[in-house]
């Protein structure tokens, strides 16, 4: 066994990776503990030691305490803390989180919390008993809470620290906020003792008439029977797991596919005794053939463009339905038919509303620039973080690939971390494709053409190229006469392109005037021209759909805490180089 493999398996939480529960938004006994909590900040991490989670109150007049939930701060979950309060904008540290419930346990039935989202780490206490520690903002997780909950009223704490960590990831710099808090949506759930913990329900590969997949139950003892059904389709299956609650099935069936023209979603249920979850699932292939990406078999441009988890308007992290739809309008608008949720699995609400919307997908796990890739940790941390999304996003037709990093230096390790996770994101979902976004392509002056010398882009189905020419670096030479042969036997896509403009700057469109609305234009125009010199572009995503709030951005003038590359502002503007991206997708 080699030294990295010890250290991996001496970390505590390697030994207790979480799973969670398939779907919390269709099962029947899910409670949303989403409002007003109470709150604390312990800018000292002063709580542990003081036993902020046993949430005393005084007992006599005379006993003194020096903190209390009630009375306090009060903060909305979900939703980052950064937004709620001036003071808590630039904050990276402990906040305490605490309220009470009310439920009822329920014989022969098991307890859950489930987060879908807090950031960065959160440490999770019901009636003054630690119930767990998750690590990553992006993914969720849950807990078991039976042994815990009281019959009545019960006591929640939650202590979310969002500091940078040289071994998180991201790491210490990253180009977006650092919002904190409980971003996403609380569930308290209430499942039979055996019940759907998990299910894939997808088009065999290979096959555009066969679904196939497995189930999995929690709590299974002995082989259990689990009904699997799509109306529409006439499929109304009776399956029989083996001893450890897991079946999987193949069923004959001929489903409209999914595409974005016409995103035709299934409605599915899985259950189990009183157990049940429902889904909506479509179903579509997604492969390359040589460099041709293919969608049902038919070769595909993606249309697309980035954003961040965030509505730029409320300067804050998107959560809510409103928010998926406020977001995916405008990418419709544009005349997109993909999305890159960049720089890290979003919430359900964006990709299920994108799914619906027919947008092709491009998830990635939140590994960024900067990453300490000899540190043993970070190969567990991506791990599950990949595992997590996958997971949770496999039933998602949307979705088509799976990205494992973005902008990262070949070295020993990185290549040694990246073709691992490239390995495992095959071995956990071999039906899409896996990606990554390259920002290190070399430009060959004597041929006037960029290629990229890279083992991780031979490992993966797609390159992504981010290059942001006419910006961080001028156009070497004129743009038509810019060449690429990057992975040219491979699907290449332009992952990141663009420029920053303060929305209603205006001037003469070159390099003179930059910041400039005419200027951005500009830019775009030129990478359009060069990209008819990239025989394997089979797709762009402009960076990026809105103005995003960046501490990384000092301008004083033009940006002033905010990533200007925009295609719309933050106040909803759109720039001119908002027309040229439309004009040219409507062509495409
Ligand atoms: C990049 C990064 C993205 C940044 C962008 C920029 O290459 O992937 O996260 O925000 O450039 O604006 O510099």
């Amino acid at each position: 066994m080699n030294l990295r493999l010890i250290a991996f398996l001496c970390l505590p939480w390697a030994l207790s990776a979480q799973t969670f529960m398939m779907n919390p938004y269709g099962c029947k006994d899910a409670v949303l503990l989403n409002g007003k909590w109470n709150a604390i900040v312990d800018l000292y991490s002063r709580g542990e030691p003081m036993k902020f989670p046993l949430n005393r109150k005084p007992e006599k007049k005379a006993e003194f305490l020096e903190y209390a939930f009630d009375g306090g701060l009060r903060l909305d979950v979900p939703g980052d803390f950064n937004s709620q309060l001036p003071e808590l904008k630039y904050y990276e540290g402990n906040v305490w989180y605490q309220r009470h419930f009310n439920t009822h346990r329920a014989k022969g039935h098991r307890h859950y919390l489930y987060f879908a989202g807090v950031s960065y780490e959160a440490k999770v206490w019901l009636n003054g008993v630690k119930v767990g520690v998750h690590e990553g903002g992006f993914t969720p997780f849950q807990f078991d809470i039976t042994d815990q909950l009281a019959d009545g009223e019960n006591d929640l704490v939650v202590l979310v620290n969002n500091s940078r960590r040289v071994d998180g990831i991201p790491a210490m710099n990253f180009d977006w906020w650092n919002y904190g808090g409980i971003l996403r949506d609380v569930f308290l759930v209430k499942r039979p003792e055996v019940h759907v913990h998990d299910y894939r329900v997808q088009l065999k590969p290979g096959s555009r008439e066969t679904i196939a997949g497995h189930i999995r139950l929690a709590g299974a003892l002995g082989t259990q029977e689990v009904g699997l059904t799509i109306g529409e389709l006439g499929v109304e299956q009776l399956l029989t797991t083996d001893a450890q609650g897991w079946v999987t099935f193949e069923i004959a069936a001929q489903p409209q596919l999914w595409e974005p023209r016409n995103p035709k979603l299934y409605q599915t249920r899985v259950t189990t005794g009183n157990d049940q979850v429902e889904d909506e699932i479509g179903f579509r292939t997604i492969e390359v053939k040589g460099n041709e990406l293919m969608l049902n078999g038919q070769p595909i441009f993606l249309k697309g463009v980035n954003f961040h988890e965030e509505i730029p308007q409320r300067l804050g992290r998107a959560y809510s339905d409103a928010d998926a739809a406020m977001i995916l309008q405008e990418v419709r608008e544009l005349g997109c038919n993909f999305i890159r949720t960049a720089h890290y699995p979003q919430n359900e609400r964006i990709v299920r509303l994108a799914e619906r919307m027919g947008f092709l997908i491009w998830e990635e796990i939140p590994l960024w620039q900067g990453i300490d890739f000899a540190n043993p940790a970070i190969f567990k941390k991506a791990e599950a973080m990949l595992r997590d999304m996958i997971y949770r996003d496999k039933n998602r037709a949307g979705v088509v690939i799976w990205s494992i990093a973005n902008e990262t230096r070949p070295s020993a390790y990185r290549d040694e971390v990246l073709t691992g996770l490239v390995r495992l994101a095959r071995e956990l979902d071999g039906s899409r494709l896996v990606g990554a976004a390259f920002d290190n392509p070399r430009f060959d002056p004597a041929t006037s053409t960029f290629r990229l010398d890279d083992r991780l882009a031979e490992a993966v189905d797609i390159v992504g190229i981010n290059k942001y020419l006419g910006w961080y670096q001028p156009f070497p030479v004129p743009a038509e006469q810019v060449h690429w042969e990057v992975a040219l036997e491979k699907p290449l896509i332009f992952s990141e392109y663009g420029a920053e403009a303060l929305y209603g700057q205006h001037g003469p469109d070159d390099v003179a005037h930059l910041w400039s609305e005419d200027y951005q234009a500009e830019i775009y125009r030129q990478n359009l021209a060069m990209f008819r010199n990239i025989p394997n572009l089979r797709g762009t995503a402009p960076w990026v759909l809105f103005d995003f709030r960046s501490p990384y951005r000092f301008h004083p003038q033009y940006q002033n805490g905010w990533n200007r590359k925009g295609l719309v502002s933050d106040r909803g503007q759109r720039k001119l180089a908002w027309k040229v991206m439309k004009d040219y997708y409507e062509q495409k």
